[in-house]
């Protein structure tokens, strides 16, 4: 059965609701949770229902808090695909939209949709907003704008635009209400703020641009979009220089980007999206999908915070050399959130992390979260993170996994120093 056919019972299993219900929501904490969880959200309310979302890390212990309402329904979108056994204790009628790997036994009370069931590929072709997509889609043929929502989801997830996610991106162009554009990425920007605030691409040693600037005879207050094409290139290739002795292999200038009707640009809204899930704010997120326009400036100063967090930590990693292993490198962070991030940019920009090997940050508190970042070469070679967190956390009584590029594990304090032999020997495989 097709993913399109699947979410027409659900939309049937609604539509036997009485108009006005209130529906419950649950979405996952990252930028595609919030995009999915907004899509039913609208979508529900276009149909005549009430809603109540609810963002979340993990399941468990909201089946325990979602028992004592009076639900009517329950809709999980893009988390709960590991939780359907528990979900049986619900006690009302459950929808799970979801793109994650996940269980077999579904109870009878849930309706379990999942885009891997369905042949597409959960982790390129169809994420958690596609299948909410797919879902408003059968509430109403006319819920062709959420596509602007379904594509936030499929940048935040990182995802292709393959599989059912390309047919969301065509519904979205044909509809008029997503737009193609190749620009620059440093557009709209002053050249002083575009290079020290850049993230991807890192320059490492741009605490202060003016004088990189200056010797290229550049203006640093000027605007990207004034420079003469000339100017524009002697910009470039000193960066791209630049870039080459930071040891980077993928330069791009130029990007295709989405924009939005509604939305304006929608690599900047799933930006948004996940500043506000990394710092506790996922209501702000919401409200931004659901057009309000406060919500906006308020998840603007978010984006603006978790980007100088990042920066911040960056700068301190450009001093220092990260610590080896045969097998990895790895680095100790003081914010859990950060950890995958910068592991991923330290591995793709700071030239002390290019040997080759996986990066891996550590963040330590009650217990130690760790966060393992590789390149598309090593995976190529073998290299397997998912596999490797998940046995070595087994081993040491925690738990792990992930996908072979990038992948977690959270172990107990004491055994720092196990995990660290333990990951070197299961790397060397
Ligand atoms: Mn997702």
């Amino acid at each position: 059965m097709k993913l399109e056919e699947a979410v027409r019972y659900a939309a049937d299993l609604v539509f036997s609701l009485p108009k006005k219900e209130k529906i419950r929501i649950i979405g996952h904490v990252d930028a595609d949770g919030i995009a999915s969880a907004a899509i039913v959200a609208i979508a529900l309310a276009r149909a005549g229902y009430r809603f109540h979302i609810s963002i979340k890390k993990t399941v468990p212990n909201l089946i325990e808090e979602i028992k004592n309402e009076e639900n009517s329904l329950i809709i999980f979108v893009d988390i709960g695909s590991s939780y359907l056994k528990e979900m049986e204790e619900c006690e009302n009628n459950v929808i799970v939209l979801e793109h994650h790997i996940g269980g077999k036994e579904v109870p009878s009370n849930v309706m379990y949709i999942n885009a891997r069931l369905h042949g597409l590929d959960g982790s390129k072709e169809a994420c958690g907003a596609s299948v909410a997509y797919a879902f408003a889609r059968a509430l109403d043929e006319n819920n062709v704008d959420l596509s602007q929502l379904a594509i936030v989801g499929v940048i935040g997830d990182k995802q292709h635009f393959a599989g059912y996610n390309k047919k969301i991106l065509e519904d979205g162009i044909g509809e008029g209400v997503i737009e193609e554009r190749e620009e620059y990425i440093f557009v709209g920007k002053h050249l002083k703020e575009a290079l020290e605030n850049s993230i991807e691409p890192y320059f490492t040693g741009f605490v202060n641009s003016t004088p990189f600037l200056e010797s290229l005879s550049l203006k640093p207050e000027m605007k990207f979009e004034e420079l003469s094409e000339e100017e524009r290139k002697r910009l470039l290739s000193a960066l791209t220089i630049k870039l080459i002795e930071q040891g980077v292999d993928d330069i791009q200038w130029k990007k295709l980007t989405y924009y939005g009707k509604s939305y304006g640009n929608l690599y900047d809204i799933a930006s948004k999206l996940n500043a506000c899930a990394r710092l506790n704010e996922a209501g702000v997120g919401i409200s931004l999908c659901l057009g309000d326009k406060k919500a906006y400036e308020k998840s603007f100063l978010l984006q603006e915070k978790y980007r100088d967090e990042i920066r911040k930590e960056m700068r301190e990693l450009e001093k220092r050399e990260p610590h080896e292993m045969k097998n990895f490198l790895y680095f100790y962070v003081d914010k859990p959130p950060l950890a995958g991030v910068l592991a991923g940019l330290a591995l793709h920009y700071l030239p002390m992390f290019k040997k080759g090997k996986p990066v891996v940050a550590l963040s330590i508190n009650d217990s130690i979260d760790i966060s393992a970042r590789a390149d598309e070469k090593m995976v190529l070679e073998g290299i397997n993170l998912g596999e490797a967190m998940k046995n070595v956390a087994l081993k040491l009584d925690g738990i792990g996994g992930g996908h072979p590029i990038a992948a977690g594990a959270k172990i107990k304090k004491e055994k720092e120093k196990e995990f660290l032999d333990e990951l070197d020997k299961e790397l060397a495989k």
